[in-house]
């Protein structure tokens, strides 16, 4: 494949976007090389700046899930347009999105709309820390809850992939109240809470992991956080803004049948539009300003083209519940294939999935971010250029998970195991 036009681009933007990107995890930084500037993309693939057609599996990580361009949204975006962008004043359209996800979330009575997960998950610490009083959150090593000071101490996704998890500017004051406890590791969570006493404020993870690659809760991991929330009165934040309306209409409060206090959401509730979103019950949100004293803003927050967006996804997405079965066969036939083709491999690998989420690791196993780190990062950088070159275009990191779209047809899901296939013979 050539790239030459974008490699061009790529140096016009370092001169004037740090790094040359808006996002950190899109320069290519863990893969050697330059990022690929997108000309245009539709249903399952992309097609980028020298032409090249890409099978996509980031699919913008994780918001498209019925694929780019899908009609009905931009046919939504075209006409709210018109009747103009954005007014700072409230509109019919997010009481309907609101009234809309509640009714496919379990235990959420009231929800607010920003405009990123981040801003989810920061909005819904704060809340948290109003709510109980106290000060402190426990977080999951790996796990990635947006670039809040609060969670970039060993998070991941990005973080990691740069090796700098405790990001310069965090101040000690920030730092010392967030604690953290190793994915799926009960024991040191019982520690922290026993060491801090009426402190915390807030478990805060990612029921099902995504940006360590996928990582998934072992046996009752989730249901024992619950009771242990429970005991202590802190509150269990689920940051779904992965998982949210991807591996289940409800997410993993559905699909796994454990309740959360608050909810994060992003990615899909947009429908490709910035849209974060937090939500829980009517006790602990009646806390958020304007009605209670927790202070939480936002200029653009309700945007009458991301909520139009958005909408129209989750409506689809709502009444055609299909998709996500149809979605996680696809996703159980690429992984059946991968793993055909890395059984004839001679070095140590794995698959996690669930549902739509999958990832492949060069080590043999991966629970938690100290397995994951275990994984042969020259060997996925071989790998990934292996696939670029035959027109896959997976995550650039071993630190993501792939996200399926349902606009992949099966004759691609083949081309990426065959070119799997060739990797491992090569
Ligand atoms: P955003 O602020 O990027 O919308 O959301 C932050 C976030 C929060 N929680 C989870 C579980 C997330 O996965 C994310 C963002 N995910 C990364 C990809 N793993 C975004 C990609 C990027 O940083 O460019």
């Amino acid at each position: 494949m050539i790239y030459k036009r974008s490699s061009a681009l790529f140096a016009e933007a370092q001169k004037v976007i740090p790094g040359g990107v808006n996002s950190p995890v899109r320069a290519f930084k863990a893969v050697g090389g330059d990022p690929i500037f997108v000309k245009k993309a539709k249903g399952a693939y992309l097609y980028d700046e020298d032409g090249n057609k890409l099978i996509d599996y980031i699919a913008s990580w994780g918001p498209l899930i019925l694929g780019h361009a899908f009609d009905p949204v931009v046919k939504a975006v075209k006409e709210r347009a018109e009747l103009g962008t954005s007014y700072g004043m409230p509109t019919e359209l997010e009481t309907r999105i609101a009234e809309l996800a509640i009714s496919m979330v379990p235990n959420i009575e009231k929800i607010r709309f920003v405009n990123s997960g981040t801003e989810a998950c920061m909005s819904a610490v704060r809340l948290a820390r109003g709510y109980t009083g106290r000060d402190k959150i426990i977080k999951f090593s790996g796990c990635y809850h947006g670039h809040s000071d609060s969670f970039l101490i060993q998070a991941g996704s990005g973080a990691v992939t740069f090796g700098s998890p405790n990001s310069p500017g965090v101040t000690q004051g920030t730092a010392k109240d967030t604690l953290l406890a190793p994915y799926n590791n009960l024991e040191q969570v019982k520690a922290l809470f026993e060491a801090n006493k009426g402190e915390v404020a807030a478990i805060i993870l990612e029921p099902v992991a995504g940006n360590m690659g996928c990582v998934l809760p072992q046996e009752d991991f989730l249901h024992r956080l619950r009771t242990l929330c429970d005991a202590h009165g802190a509150l269990l934040i689920f940051d779904e803004v992965m998982t949210g309306f991807r591996l289940a209409p409800g997410g993993v409060q559905e699909l796994m049948g454990v309740k959360a206090d608050l909810v994060t959401f992003g990615k899909v509730i947009g429908g490709g539009l910035p849209v974060g979103a937090f939500a829980g019950s009517n006790e602990i949100m009646s806390k958020l300003a304007p009605e209670g004293p927790v202070y939480q803003a936002g200029t653009l927050s309700g945007n009458p083209l991301a909520m139009a967006a958005g909408y129209t996804m989750l409506k689809y997405l709502n009444d055609h519940r299909e998709v996500f079965e149809s979605l996680d066969k696809k996703t159980e036939y690429l992984h059946k294939g991968l793993d055909e083709v890395m059984k004839s491999s001679e070095m140590p690998w794995c698959i996690n999935r669930l549902g739509s989420m999958i990832s492949l690791h060069f080590t043999d196993k991966v629970v938690d971010f100290d397995t994951a780190a275990k994984g042969n990062n020259d060997t996925f950088k071989k790998y990934y250029h292996h696939m670029l070159d035959n027109g896959i275009y997976l995550p650039p990191s071993a630190f993501e998970s792939w996200f399926l779209n349902d606009a992949l047809s099966y004759e691609d899901l083949d081309k990426t195991i065959e070119a799997t296939r060739s990797f491992v013979n090569s």
